[in-house]
């Protein structure tokens, strides 16, 4: 306590200096989290990530400025599912959640799946909690802990423009006429200038609809990025030349529109006065295989799979406390950032909680990376029509992956993600890779206890 008898401006002076000093230091402030989602963008639907032809300006300017995060992989390449584990902190096998197709009959439903929730734990410790955007969940967001539900499409995708809008505690929808996300930006925007941002730390999760299909309308100065080009002029590097592939032209706008979003989030934040206060975070919340190995070249189903294009998204993490700057190789997923985002906000990471606090990375802690050596993806949905004969369990390492599928008579995969980014040539079983495979196939069976996963055996 600053003593009562001191004149008024040293007193002042006094606590100018502790509010400044625990700012520099970090010490005792505990920062927004702005966390925004963007939806079926793969990792390389980023120029960062070495292409040339897309233009992600932004994005390019957070994986400089702050850390990127260019090996990380969701722990489900799904929509509903990966949205389902970063609330309740647990893979889908954990909470039951599997697929947008099938969750199992004790989770089902409104009221099915059990938290804690992380907005909810967010909210008991003193944090206001906020939704904007694509929420593709049966529960109902101010159930599971948002404080505020703003502008937010209880659907899994929707019309670019003119889409079915919900606002506040209800599932009521009426058509926008506005087009889709940027509604959602500038409702996002509207909380950041508002008196509440000030008011005790926030976070808010923006979860986007591009680049999900349908990719169009866009605004005009979207379209001038790629104006004369094509969609075969676009192929991302590695993209295979001789096989059908979907639409880049469109999947690229629809990028670039989810980039100047975040650009201009980002502006926000500084131009409110959050900057200094603010962690903000980037995650693509599934990839799309725009049509390698036969997957996605036309309609909307280009996840689920295994394979890079589909598992692997992209994830910045840029702002306060933030002194990883550029690109690691640390195999994160996004299963780490609930209990990352607890810790930014100085609270208790439950002990079920099964993804890793990325904050001794992102303070660059020497030898934090050593607990990143592998990280895990699941599609655990092994009994809906459409997707069932796909389920899997994989690890993946810097280097290498194995993918096990759940249907017995489906040979293990194993590739050279480096040598082998395409995944053409399956190692599994080979002589000269033996220590690989051993090595990882002993990872996964001791991740598959530790999680308790009783649906799946592994050696079998
Ligand atoms: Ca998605």
């Amino acid at each position: 306590m600053i003593a009562q008898n001191l004149p008024l401006m040293r007193r002042f002076t006094i606590v100018l200096l502790l509010v400044l000093s625990s700012r520099v230091l970090g010490a005792g402030v505990r920062p927004n989290i702005v966390f925004v989602i963007s939806d079926d963008q793969r990792f390389d639907a980023l120029g960062a990530a070495g292409n040339e032809k897309i233009h992600t300006p932004n994005l390019d300017r957070m994986c400089a400025e702050g850390a990127y995060f260019r090996q990380s992989t969701v722990v489900v390449p799904q929509c509903s599912p990966v949205r389902a584990s970063l609330l309740t902190g647990l893979v889908p096998h954990q909470n039951g959640w599997l697929s947008n197709q099938y969750h199992r009959p004790e989770v089902d439903g409104k009221h099915g799946l059990k938290g804690p929730f992380l907005p909810q734990l967010l909210s008991d410790g003193g944090y206001h909690t906020v939704l904007v955007g694509k929420w593709h969940l049966q529960i109902e967001p101010w159930e599971s802990g948002f404080a505020e539900v703003r502008t937010w499409m209880p659907a899994g995708g929707g019309p670019y423009q003119g889409a079915k809008l919900a606002q506040g505690n209800s599932r009521k929808t009426t058509e926008n006429p506005g087009m889709t996300n940027l509604v959602f930006e500038e409702d996002a925007e509207g909380f950041l200038k508002s008196a509440a941002a000030k008011e005790k730390p926030f976070f808010m999760w923006l979860a986007l609809t591009a680049p999900h299909v349908p990719w169009t309308p866009n605004p005009p100065e979207i379209i001038k990025l790629y104006e004369g080009k094509t969609s075969d002029e676009l192929l991302p590097k590695n993209f295979p030349t001789d096989i059908p592939h979907h639409d880049f032209l469109h999947y690229y706008e629809a990028t670039s529109l989810a980039d100047a979003i975040t650009g201009r989030i980002k502006r926000t934040i500084k131009d409110a006065g959050l900057a200094e206060n603010t962690v903000l975070v980037f995650l693509g919340d599934n990839g799309f295989m725009m049509g390698q190995k036969g997957v996605g070249a036309k309609g909307a189903g280009g996840k689920v799979v295994p394979y890079e294009a589909s598992a692997r998204t992209p994830l910045m993490i840029e702002g306060a406390g933030v002194s990883l700057k550029g690109t690691t190789d640390a195999c994160v997923s996004s299963i780490d950032l609930p209990p990352t985002f607890l810790s930014l906000a100085g609270m208790k990471v439950p002990e079920h909680f099964v993804g890793r606090d990325l904050t001794p990375l992102l303070r660059g802690e020497a030898g934090a990376e050593k607990a990143f050596e592998e990280a895990f993806v699941e599609f655990a949905d092994d009994q809906s029509k459409e997707f069932g004969d796909k389920a899997y369990r994989q690890i993946r390492t810097e280097t290498h992956k194995l993918i096990v599928w759940v249907k017995p008579d489906k040979k293990p995969e194993l590739y050279d993600v480096v040598k082998d980014p395409l995944e053409d040539h399956n190692l599994y079983g080979n002589e000269d890779v033996k220590a690989v495979q051993d090595d990882l196939s002993n990872r996964l069976s001791d991740w598959l206890k530790r999680t308790k996963d009783e649906t799946f055996k592994w050696p079998r």
